[in-house]
């Protein structure tokens, strides 16, 4: 089973709100391990590259702009089917529309200021760990959890 890692943007409405706590502690309480964590200031360039395939559409300049107002907080969050996992926990984009127990739908009911960014397929995933963190930011590691988290099997032993 694939054991892959995921990119999420916890966005400025979201550190604004102190939510970073309780979304950390969402994906600890799942099992997925954290394997990178920075705060910082996305640049232009940087929001140009995660939002590619935006480049378009009418809300680009707008949503770069709200993206690199203030500060954000990354992380690299690593499991199996760790994509598809956290996409399921942060609920579909708009707040207010957002299932009840996801992170948008506890939490947020705008659009725009929808709380988090998770990656949508690895090769996004691949593509936004890259843009925000290097190889040495990222963490290799055993926890004495995983034995309770995963059966054997699912591990590859
Ligand atoms: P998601 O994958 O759920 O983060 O959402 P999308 O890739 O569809 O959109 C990327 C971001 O653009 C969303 F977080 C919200 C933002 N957006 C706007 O700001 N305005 C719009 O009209 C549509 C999306």
């Amino acid at each position: 089973m694939p054991n892959t890692r995921t990119a999420v943007l916890v966005k400025p409405d979201g550190l604004q709100r102190g939510l970073i706590g309780e979304i950390i502690t969402r994906f600890e309480r799942k099992g997925l391990k954290l394997v990178g964590l920075k705060m910082l200031d996305m640049t232009d360039e940087q929001l140009s590259e995660w939002y590619a395939e935006h480049k378009e559409k009418n809300f680009f300049d707008d949503l770069k702009s709200f993206m690199g107002s203030k500060p954000i907080v990354a992380m690299v969050w690593q499991g199996i089917d760790a994509v598809p996992v956290v996409r399921k926990l942060v609920g579909t984009t708009l707040g207010r529309e957002a299932e009840a127990g996801s992170i948008r739908g506890d939490f947020g009911m705008s659009q725009q200021y929808n709380l988090i960014h998770a990656s949508a397929n690895n090769d996004d995933a691949v593509r936004e760990v890259a843009i925000v963190f290097s190889e040495n930011e990222l963490f290799d590691y055993q926890t004495v959890m995983e034995g309770v988290i995963y059966a054997d099997y699912e591990m590859g032993s």
